[in-house]
């Protein structure tokens, strides 16, 4: 350890303990059992259905499953021009296409509703449009309106029908290529006239041409933003259709997203996070069996982001012979089947009161705990941290509401489990419960905290908004120190990184005048990272960062520290 460090980290124990900062409190308090208010969002309004929602199907389809490489990027991978890539076109005939079929699917998944890529970065329309040419009834040789056949199918399957529309990005139309760079000299023009002769238009022909329309989800290849202007031109278009939901990545929307990763943190607020069933893949490329998910990973994700108050929009990417890839089908029956036992833990359901659980997540419904123990205890117990008096404790798959044993002691509650796992996958236990139960935070949450660069920021790893965060700079080691003020036991460490790479660190704590290491690890994965140990008890701890990729924003959202058991 050199000495600036140590010396830098005296200092900081000393202002520390000296200084008093005024701490906001982690516990609302009045947190009230409905899901609105458990997500903190006020009821009503065109979000309800959306809220009870929580599973939609998100579809990228287009001309780049002509070529099944390089998925929906193709065309910009292979820098191929308008002329060269539009040939697909030709040969985009999607026989085997049926729009009740995909609409039956989701049903049958348990989606509630469906955003399809009616026009993606390439610029190819699946609508037909006056607009431009360049779609699906004019330019191919399927001639048919598949936004059409999917709107009319979707109410048919009680499933909401929604759109996606690349807005800020379209390389194929003259100026619609402007936020990237250009690589084909036909893409050259003006960005406005694009807006004007074509996504405006489409948008028009979207939201008046096919019914309601439940959600549109409007997206960019980069970080191109409409001006005040043209904002104000789209918010006329969204006008057309009152209670269709809008994302928020090109202008200020209805709901907040997380692309392709669940925060560590719950989120406030109405939320989707997107991903896919086959990885690292929107539209259809070949695969290989590795690189479908197991349905264990897409059932976990789907817990994780309704129990943290989200929506999951699950992407498909079909075939260009119009068919699902099997092995997406084979996952969402598994999902579906999941569901019809489980739906009643995720449908309507808010936020987890409880920041992190070891065994699973927990979601809400009224007075009701819906438990989802996804690692099933070698002991047959789990602990939940909460005084609260049951009233009931089930299974959710036994009809006959077989009672379990358990019992109350220290403020916690310990559940008597069967000795195997019912589902293998998650299995559901019901809880009723007296009284409000209390959120149980982060032992770190928004205590005083120091970090080496940028000290400023330091706060936002350690509250409890996923958004808020601590950038780790130069010089390395970077490092965030929080001081606890009484000491606490803990023996769980959650860290939230969002982007960049870091490959090495470790968790400190102080210890009868000196730094302990309670860990040290490598490669810390984007998304949730938790490490337990043994519990340690310490009223400072150091989180250091001696490895990491300063080329690239290394942004950690969350630090937190837990006494989970
Ligand atoms: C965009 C598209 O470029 C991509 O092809 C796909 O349609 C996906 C759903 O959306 O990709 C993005 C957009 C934004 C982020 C990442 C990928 N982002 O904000 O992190």
């Amino acid at each position: 350890m050199k000495f600036y460090s140590q010396f830098q980290r005296g200092l900081i124990i000393l202002i520390g303990s000296l200084l008093m900062l005024p701490v906001a409190s982690c516990k609302s308090g009045e947190e009230k059992a409905s899901s609105a208010k458990e997500n903190g969002v006020n009821p009503g309004g065109k979000m309800e259905w959306w809220r009870e929602a929580k599973f939609g199907m998100f579809i990228h389809w287009g001309l780049y499953a002509v070529p099944a490489n390089d998925y929906e990027w193709h065309m910009r991978y292979q820098k191929k021009s308008i002329a060269e890539y539009s040939q697909y076109a030709k040969q985009f005939n999607p026989t085997q296409f049926d729009a009740d079929e995909w609409a039956k699917i989701a049903n049958e998944a348990g989606m509630k509703y469906m955003v399809i890529t009616t026009k993606h970065h390439d610029g190819f329309a699946l609508f037909d449009s006056e607009a431009s040419s360049y779609n699906m009834v004019d330019a191919t040789p399927f001639k048919r309106d598949i936004v059409k056949e999917l709107a009319e199918a979707c109410p048919k399957n009680d499933v909401r029908f929604g759109t996606y529309y690349s807005l800020m990005t379209d390389w194929g139309h003259a100026g619609g290529a402007m936020g990237c760079d250009p690589w084909d000299p036909a893409q050259v023009g003006d960005l406005d006239t694009y807006f004007n002769t074509i996504a405006f238009p489409q948008v028009r022909e979207l939201l008046t041409n096919y019914g309601p329309i439940a959600e549109l989800w409007f997206d960019t290849d980069g970080p191109l933003k409409p001006t005040p202007a043209q904002t104000s031109r789209i918010d006329s278009l969204i006008r057309l259709q009152p209670n269709m939901i809008v994302n928020n990545r090109v202008v200020p929307g209805d709901f907040n997203n997380a692309e392709r990763h669940v925060p560590a943190q719950a989120i406030f607020g109405d939320w989707e996070a997107c991903d896919m069933i086959i990885d690292n893949s929107w539209g259809y490329r070949e695969y290989g069996p590795e690189n479908v998910k197991p349905l264990s990973e897409l059932i976990h994700q789907l817990i994780d982001v309704v129990s943290k108050g989200g929506n999951l929009l699950l992407n498909v990417g079909p075939k260009a012979d119009g068919t699902f890839p099997k092995e997406s089908v084979e996952r969402l029956m598994g999902m579906g089947k999941w569901l019809k036992i489980n739906g009643e833990a995720i449908y309507g359901t808010g936020r987890s009161p409880f920041d992190y659980l070891p065994w699973g997540r927990c979601t809400r419904k009224g007075d009701r705990l819906y438990l989802h123990v996804t690692e099933w205890p070698q002991d047959g117990d789990i602990v939940v941290p909460m005084p609260n008096e049951v009233l009931s404790a089930s299974l959710l798959a036994d009809p006959s509401h077989n009672q379990l044993a358990y019992e109350t002691s220290k403020g916690e509650l310990r559940l008597q489990l069967p000795k195997d796992p019912p589902d293998s996958i998650a299995t559901v236990i019901v809880l009723e419960v007296k009284d409000e139960v209390q959120p149980v935070h982060s032992l770190a949450c928004n205590k005083p905290s120091f970090a080496s660069l940028d000290e400023s920021k330091s706060k936002f790893a350690v509250d409890s908004d996923p958004y808020t965060y601590w950038d780790v700079i130069d010089p390395k080691p970077a490092w965030l120190f929080v001081d606890l003020g009484e000491a606490a036991t803990f023996n769980t460490v959650r860290i939230g990184l969002s982007t960049g790479k870091i490959h090495e660190f470790s968790v400190k704590c102080w210890k009868n005048g000196s730094w302990e290491t309670v860990f040290s690890d490598s490669d810390l994965p984007r998304g949730e990272y938790v490490k337990t140990f043994p519990p340690v008890t310490s009223n400072k701890v150091w989180f250091d960062v001696t490895e990491f990729d300063s080329g690239k924003t290394c942004r950690i959202n969350s630090f937190e520290l837990f006494d989970a058991h």
